[in-house]
């Protein structure tokens, strides 16, 4: 069997018009900052890599130290190529500048180093989660303002699953793509051409303990789908929650079903609880890109204007059938 790498098939899009030699490098560097971080999951508790790193990231959450390594590996590894004007990372909260004795370039790269991390000490999957935007032309360091952009300006986006194998899902804005990770050889390899999310579905995926804080359309929809064959939709669901959402989404881009993390009162004077920029906005435009759909329930997420570059957002994606239902019942309500 002819194997292709990552390496092959950014050439071939290259070569086919699809992307430039800028935005090959960039996402080169981004699976090697990948490989790294997925030795260091893969080692736990070997490499002393597990527990708190005892300091609190911008959004005021406890960091682990995987959170802390992950962060420093994708700066450290994005900084010198030349292809980036700046980054912006949820661990930290200003903008990350390229140090001056490197050369800049016309991207702006966006990531969630580690997603989920609230899984690494009990050895669950995690992730990590990028996207790609153009720097608007002007002079000097970009700013917070220069990354508010809607996501459907975003030129590449994808994420890193750190799972029984670590896969990589991409997108350029022809179709998603999978890799696998060849660990011997360090070699991603595709293995998942133009991958769909399935129209129809049976599986949700929302956490329940939030059930007595959501809204009247939420509390709807899921009574549906708990009502089975007996309720309104005449079958079964089933339920999964990993509480990460890398894993979550990959599950229903290969099998479909829709993810939830809707607007509730517990999360609402933070307008939601996932991350408009490196979380939503990536996996809203893989998503879509896979025939889904990925709404915060009123409106799509790609056509959201961002205020903040650490902005939070209600989510609705997967599957687009079920989606649209959910964003009907808010719309009705
Ligand atoms: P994180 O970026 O701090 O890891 O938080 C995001 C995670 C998502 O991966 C996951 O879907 C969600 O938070 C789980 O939240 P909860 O613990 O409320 O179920
Ligand atoms: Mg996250």
């Amino acid at each position: 069997m002819r194997r292709v790498t990552l390496t092959q098939f950014l050439i071939e899009q290259q070569r086919a018009g699809r992307t430039t030699p800028e935005l090959r490098l960039l996402i080169e560097v981004v699976a090697r900052a990948v490989k790294a971080i997925s030795v260091n999951v893969s080692k736990g508790a070997l490499a002393g890599v597990l527990g708190e790193a005892g300091t609190d990231n911008v959004q005021g959450e406890a960091q682990k130290k995987l959170d802390v390594i992950a962060n420093e590996i994708l700066l450290q590894a994005n900084e010198w190529g030349g292809h980036l004007a700046a980054m912006a990372s949820e661990e930290v909260e200003e903008v990350h500048q390229i140090p001056f004795d490197y050369p800049k370039g016309g991207f702006l790269l966006l990531f969630d180093p580690l997603d989920g991390s609230s899984n690494i000490d009990v050895n669950i999957s995690v992730g990590t989660i990028f996207s790609v935007l153009r720097n608007p032309e002007g002079d000097g360091e970009p700013t917070e303002q220069n990354f508010l952009q809607p996501g459907r300006e975003q030129v590449a986006a994808g994420y890193a699953l750190y799972g029984p194998s670590t896969q990589l899902i991409l997108t350029v804005g022809d179709g998603v793509h999978g890799f696998t990770l060849d660990r011997e050889m360090g070699s991603f390899i595709y293995t998942h051409p133009f991958m769909t999310v399935p129209n129809e579905t049976q599986e949700f995926a929302i956490n329940a303990s939030n059930a007595r804080y959501w809204e009247p359309p939420v509390q709807r929809y899921i009574a549906e789908l708990q009502a089975g064959k007996s309720g309104p939709r005449g079958k079964d669901f089933n339920m999964r929650w990993v509480a990460s959402m890398v894993a979550d989404v990959h599950r229903i881009l290969t099998r479909g079903g829709i993810f939830m993390y809707p607007m509730d009162e517990k999360c609402r004077d933070k307008g939601g609880k996932l991350r408009l920029m490196y979380e939503a906005n990536p996996m809203a435009m893989i998503i879509e890109q896979a025939g889904g759909a990925a709404t915060t329930g009123r409106e799509r997420i790609m056509d959201l204007q961002p205020t903040k570059l650490h902005q939070r957002v209600p989510v609705v994606l997967g599957s687009a059938a079920e989606v649209e239902r959910v964003t009907k019942y808010h719309l009705e309500g």
